[in-house]
């Protein structure tokens, strides 16, 4: 061990160091707040003058994030926010938390770290840990971040410290939050993941140590890649069962039973969310350089994203019973958030459905308490109400989220038509009025 990396281990021990973290987000407060919950002293880095300022005022914007515990937690000066900056340079410990979306080329888009990086670089100095959170393709960290580190002159592993640590954080979760969730660390170096294990042993119950960088970052497109090719191969298993005249519904459920070697996954419209429809495509994107196909990856896109069609074409064959086409019907799509009970609706498969609808000229609206009516997302869909008349003034009605708060035997009492792509009317009998996946 060096000098340097004894030092700083040391420090961050004892509790001396500060740390910045580079993006309040959705991951980056929570961690703060468990490290000023440590006693270590958290900066945290955005870009958003807003952010900054609302968290200085100890205002919270994150629904997992408790405003009063912020607050005194910015009251005792454990934490504060700023802009990027010198500030960067004055910390002990830094942990980047930006976004990695993808281009609409579904490509990745690193621009975010790239940035976040060079924030860094313009300030780093001897005796620092840089660690990448970001969800991101193997190989990011020490073929991205490490050569711009590399070129102020300092080196990895004895002048400052180089580590990936994938963020885990389920927004909403009841039972899993930062602390209480595993960390998996890996640095460039031996001295680096020690250094890292320092770090987040005091922000989380239980640190996971693998051999390189690219492993850790392995291990979290692993977890959201399992997650796609698991639902892909259900939602084909829908298909395919209602190709059979078998609840596919049923048919999980019974499987489900058995208490070992198996998993249940859900058919449903389509992948939402910012992790899942997202993060296999960084890995696919890497082995493509290598000149490798990722099939199972491009397969279970390949299925997910027809689910919405198929879903559309479901209401087509349900309003066809009424004698009645798509061109000129009312359909309400109760449900825009990506999944139950949430208000995010980024990649939600609602999104998709309306869009289809709109095109073979249905006059769509929507039904979902935890979206506004002016969200971007709903794209001037009208927002309507869940009543009885909005109902049955619909000549079908999709159930694309299931919302604990939906009734589903008043959405079925009072709607024409309903197709059901989230199974919440399951054990209701109505053959002549649902539509299953
Ligand atoms: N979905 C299905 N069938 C399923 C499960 C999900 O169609 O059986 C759909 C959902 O409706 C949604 C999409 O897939 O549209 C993604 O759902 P998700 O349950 O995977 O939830 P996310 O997107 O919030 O994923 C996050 C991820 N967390 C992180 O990346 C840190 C994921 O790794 C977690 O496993 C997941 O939360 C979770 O378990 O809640």
């Amino acid at each position: 061990m060096t000098e340097i990396a004894d030092k700083l281990i040391e420090k961050i021990k004892n509790k001396e160091a500060r740390v910045a973290i580079l993006g309040m987000g959705y991951v980056g407060l929570p961690l703060a707040v468990e490290f000023g919950k440590a006693g270590i002293r958290a900066v945290g880095i955005d870009v958003s003058p807003e952010r900054v300022a609302q968290i200085n005022r100890g205002e919270s914007y994150i629904g997992d994030v408790d405003g009063d515990e912020l607050k005194e937690l910015v009251d005792k000066g454990l934490i504060m926010a700023s802009l990027p900056g010198p500030i960067l340079g004055e910390v002990d410990a830094i942990s980047i938390c930006v976004p990695t979306p993808l281009r609409k080329s579904k490509d990745p888009d690193i621009s975010y770290i790239v940035a976040a990086t060079e924030e860094v670089a313009k300030n780093l100095r001897s005796g620092q840990l840089v660690v990448l959170e970001s969800t991101t393709y193997p190989g990011t960290t020490d073929e991205v971040i490490l050569p711009r580190l590399h070129e102020t002159g300092l080196k990895v592993g004895e002048d400052f410290f180089l580590a990936f640590s994938p963020e885990r954080v389920d927004p909403g979760n009841p039972r899993f939050n930062t602390r209480n969730t595993p960390k998996v660390v890996g640095g460039v170096t031996p001295n680096c993941v020690a250094a890292a294990n320092a770090l987040y042993s005091h922000a989380v119950n239980e640190v996971v140590e693998v051999t390189s960088t690219q492993a850790a970052e392995m291990v979290k497109l692993l977890e959201n890649t399992f997650r796609s090719v698991n639902i892909g191969l259900v939602n084909e298993l829908a298909i395919i069962c209602d190709k059979l005249k078998v609840n596919v519904w049923e048919v999980i459920q019974a499987a489900a039973t058995k208490p070992f070697g198996f998993m249940p996954f859900w058919p449903g419209p389509g992948l939402g969310g910012h992790c899942i429809p997202i993060d296999p495509h960084y890995l696919s994107w890497k082995l493509k350089t290598l000149n490798y196909h990722a099939r199972f990856i491009e397969l279970a896109d390949e299925i997910n994203s027809f689910m919405p069609e198929y879903v559309v074409d479901k209401v087509a064959a349900s309003l066809n019973e009424d004698k009645k086409a798509v061109n000129g019907s009312r359909v309400l799509v109760m449900g825009l958030a990506y999944k139950k009970d949430v208000n995010d609706c980024r990649e939600a498969p609602a999104i998709d459905m309306i869009r289809l609808l709109t095109e073979d000229g249905a006059e769509v609206v929507f039904c979902d308490p935890f979206v506004d009516a002016d969200n971007p997302a709903a794209k001037g869909t009208a927002k309507v109400e869940l009543t009885a008349e909005e109902l049955s003034k619909a000549d079908c009605t999709v159930i694309a989220t299931d919302h604990s708060c939906f009734d589903a035997s008043m959405i079925v009492e009072h709607s024409q038509k309903v197709v059901d792509a989230r199974n919440l009317t399951a054990g209701i009998d109505a053959p002549d009025k649902i539509r299953r996946l």
